[in-house]
């Protein structure tokens, strides 16, 4: 039996180039696995200077928009879509503040990372954003749909 559409929210997270060359990836995947959201996509690439141009479309004309670029592009991220109730404001309470330095401590920033540029991890601020940047960075059919076995557990009946 397929999900109700409330627990088929999807978000876009990426492993950014500091956490992979960390060897945190799998840290970062673990915290969404142990929440109980599901992984419906992944993959590790070399982004772009026209993906990222897409994907910050809104912070195109800020001053720190070029070092930006230049973090995003230094290596591979993984890029990873996540399924599940509420996953994109429940995401980025876990990510955490924007800025490392202040982000609280349980959070992934908070917990793996010290300064605003080397942040570790992105993930979507809203249900459209996260639309809009799933179509940047997966093809329609990068996107798996499985239903987990232990849903009745995870949600509730
Ligand atoms: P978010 O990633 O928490 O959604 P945004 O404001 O959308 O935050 O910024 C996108 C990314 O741009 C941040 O995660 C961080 O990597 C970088 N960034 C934002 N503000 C600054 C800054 O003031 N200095 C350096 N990098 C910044």
């Amino acid at each position: 039996v397929a999900a109700p559409p409330e627990l088929q929210e999807k978000t876009l997270v990426l492993v950014k180039p500091d956490a992979v060359q960390r060897r945190l990836v799998g840290t970062v995947i673990q915290r969404f696995e142990r929440r109980g959201f599901k992984l419906v996509a992944m993959k590790l690439l070399q982004a772009d200077r026209g993906l990222l141009d897409k994907h910050y479309q809104e912070l195109l004309q800020k001053p720190f928009y070029p070092s930006l670029l230049a973090y995003m592009t230094s290596g591979p991220v993984v890029a990873m879509v996540w399924e599940g109730y509420n996953v994109v404001r429940s995401t980025r309470a876990m990510v955490g503040d924007t800025d490392s330095a202040v982000a609280a401590a349980g959070t992934i920033r908070g917990d793996l990372s010290m300064h605003i540029s080397r942040n570790v991890v992105h993930a979507s601020d809203s249900v459209e954003t996260a639309q809009r940047e799933i179509s940047f960075w997966f093809q329609r059919d990068e996107l798996v749909a499985w239903e987990s076995g232990d849903r009745d557990y995870t949600y509730g009946p």
